[in-house]
């Protein structure tokens, strides 16, 4: 699993004013027609962390790096993409290259922004973009299960399991029972995903929302709440518009002013990247001495020379040992220097599984 977070939905629901927000300056084209991205905008963004402040001060570190992520504002999907229609393919294979979905869902009445049905409907619009990813897959699943029934013809029986993992696949794809994509194995998705296929993917929805909706919520937000509880995926409230807005106003003054005027108190820009990092199925550790203090983000259920390795290659060829302590307990004893007199950082070998908060110092030899 990597870091890249793709945004799709139909054309025109407002994913490159989300991602403009994001990297925090006007990159990608938003205009009010539909198709107005073609190639793939890529931004890296930091990945925001209560921890890593607080674990900065306490050290009182010079210098304090977020960790990032990628987020890809990728072309509108239209109904019938799958077999080529409006931007078609490509489109569907720019979706095959992240790790993890924002599905960009229109919640927001605004008569001079033109709809690609004309109307606005969550429910409909995200069945439409769900159906493509899903009739992409079918044919897919059709030709791997090709490629191995060959393999398996020559001989090769060690493809059998495979075989049978892409027919459950092809099966309920083809039922469009999406509460059957629940039922496989951690191992089964990797295999799956690494296929290129797109309905298995991490996704969250997002609700973009307008303006004066954005605390009270609409019609809109609530039936696209009620399809993300029976899915069971998670799904966040923006206002595109307004964190677009947001994100051209370096003057926290102004930009306070501004959000007072809409009646608003926080941005929700924090709050969807975070959703969109938990999707990776990543964790943080950190790094921190006076120098800096720096998070970093690595695959759940990596071992610790793994982790070491994600500073310097170096790091993991001579990997000694971790010395280890969560950023919770160095927060609470007061830094560093005073967590080591009290003997409460623990050292640990290279079987050692990182966990999320771990603040580490690698020992290694080179
Ligand atoms: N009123 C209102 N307009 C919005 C909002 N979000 C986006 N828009 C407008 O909708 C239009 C399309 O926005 P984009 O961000 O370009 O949409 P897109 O999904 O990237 O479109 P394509 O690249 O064409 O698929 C622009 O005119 C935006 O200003 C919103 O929350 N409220
Ligand atoms: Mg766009």
């Amino acid at each position: 699993m990597g870091f890249k977070c793709g945004i799709i939905g139909l054309p025109n629901v407002g994913k490159s004013s989300l991602f403009n927000a994001l990297v925090g300056l006007q990159k990608a084209a938003s205009e009010n027609y539909p198709f107005c991205t073609i190639e793939p905008n890529v931004g890296k963004v930091p990945i925001p962390d209560n921890r890593l402040l607080k674990l900065s001060q306490v050290n009182n570190s010079k210098i304090t790096i977020n960790a990032q992520m990628e987020f890809v504002d990728i072309a509108g999907l239209v109904k019938g993409a799958s077999k080529g229609e409006g931007l078609g393919n490509k489109f569907l294979s720019n979706i095959r290259e992240v790790d993890a979905i924002a599905h960009v869902v229109r919640c927001f009445e605004d008569k001079n922004v033109s709809h690609i049905h004309n109307k606005i409907d969550p429910e409909y619009d995200v069945e439409i973009i769900e159906s493509e990813l899903l009739l992409s897959d079918i044919e897919k699943a059709e030709n791997i299960i090709g490629k191995i029934n060959k393999l398996i013809k020559s001989g090769k029986n060690e493809f059998i399991e495979e075989k049978n993992l892409f027919d459950r696949v092809l099966n309920d794809l083809k039922s469009s029972d999406t509460h059957n994509l629940y039922n496989y194995s951690k191992e089964e998705i990797n295999t799956i995903n690494k296929n290129g296929l797109l309905s298995f993917k991490p996704v969250m929805y997002v609700a973009n929302l307008d303006e004066n909706s954005i605390k009270s919520g609409n019609i809109y937000n609530e039936k696209l709440v009620l399809l993300s509880k029976e899915k069971k995926i998670p799904i966040v409230n923006i206002s595109a518009k307004i964190e677009e807005e947001l994100s051209g106003i370096k003057n926290i003054e102004e930009k306070k002013e501004l959000m007072k005027s809409m009646d608003i108190s926080q941005s929700s820009l924090d709050q969807f990247i975070s959703s969109g990092f938990k999707l990776l199925n990543l964790v943080t550790f950190f790094t921190s001495g006076e120098k800096e203090t720096k998070a970093w983000t690595i695959k759940k259920e990596s071992f610790a020379p793994d982790a070491a390795g994600k500073i310097h290659t170096d790091f993991k060829k001579g990997f000694i040992a971790a010395d280890v302590i969560s950023t919770h307990k160095l927060i609470e004893l007061g830094g560093e220097k005073k967590a080591k007199l009290s003997g409460s950082i623990r050292t640990e070998g290279k079987d050692y599984i990182v966990q999320d908060g771990d603040v580490i110092l690698f020992k290694f030899n080179v």
